[in-house]
């Protein structure tokens, strides 16, 4: 079972590193709503060592746990209420009211990590970052984080894939899993952003990021950007041993560049 798993573990990130950058979520188009999503998962997650465990929760005030939440320019956000629980919500390309008094539209929620805690890829370059959203609407998200820079690119705002919503109107968990996280203020002064792909705001109410000592073995394929609505192959992407791993180019391409 264990060849199986190592197998498919390679084909998986064949399958990652053979995306190329210009499939990027922001021109995704929106196609017509012909199946309900699925939870598949591609693989299973291996006991890991998470030595960094890092967290912001969009209180109203937010609460710090090594992570920070910009403000200013392009990524101002507001405190919402939804059912009695706080979170913020982007612009989706309106200018939010801001502190500063700037006019700029807003489009993201920009996050910093604690340099003292992470800082260039150091103690690790491998993380999970987790994403509680709403799930309103059916547009979409992505994610953009300072990758550690390579031969042909500085790695600043990297893609590091997006979500499709499903409309559920529950808040649920995306996760993003990167491998050449670099983190050194490079999204314009913060280490990543959401961006709400200007075709509808996102709520967000708390973001986590683990530090992932081994390498990646979990897989959701549809928080990479596979849109969970469509009837095209993505969430048919199986566990070892399933009928294996079946990605939509273009709807699920993933931006992870391990070694
Ligand atoms: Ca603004
Ligand atoms: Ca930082
Ligand atoms: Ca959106």
């Amino acid at each position: 079972m264990k060849s199986v798993f190592y197998t498919i573990s390679i084909l998986l990130l064949f399958s990652i590193t053979g995306c190329s950058m210009e499939s990027t979520p922001e021109s995704t188009p929106v196609p017509a709503v012909t199946s309900l999503p699925t939870q598949a998962q591609t693989i299973e997650n291996l006991a890991l060592n998470e030595p960094l465990s890092l967290s912001i929760t969009l209180d109203d005030p937010v609460t710090l746990n090594g992570i920070s939440l910009d403000g200013g320019g392009d990524v101002d956000t507001i405190p919402v209420e939804i059912e009695g629980v706080v979170a913020r919500q982007s612009g989706s390309g309106l200018a939010i009211k801001s502190a500063d008094g700037n006019t700029v539209p807003d489009s993201y929620l920009q996050f910093n990590l604690d340099d003292v805690v992470i800082f260039m890829g150091s103690p690790v370059g491998r993380v999970r970052l987790e994403v509680d959203y709403l799930d309103e609407g059916t547009d979409s998200f992505s994610l953009q984080y300072d990758a550690k820079p390579t031969g042909g690119s500085d790695g600043a705002f990297a893609g590091g894939g997006a979500v499709v919503k499903t409309g559920s109107g529950d808040i649920k968990t995306a996760s993003f899993t990167l491998c050449d996280a670099h983190f050194a203020n490079r999204v314009n002064g913060g280490d990543f952003r959401i961006s709400d792909d200007n075709n509808g705001a996102e709520i967000i109410r708390e973001v986590r990021v683990f530090g992932v000592e081994s390498n990646i073995v979990t897989v959701h394929v549809d928080d990479f950007g596979a849109n969970p609505l469509d009837n095209l192959p993505d969430s048919e992407a199986n566990h070892p041993g399933g009928a294996g791993f079946n990605l939509q180019r273009g709807y699920s391409c993933f931006y992870i560049r391990c070694q």
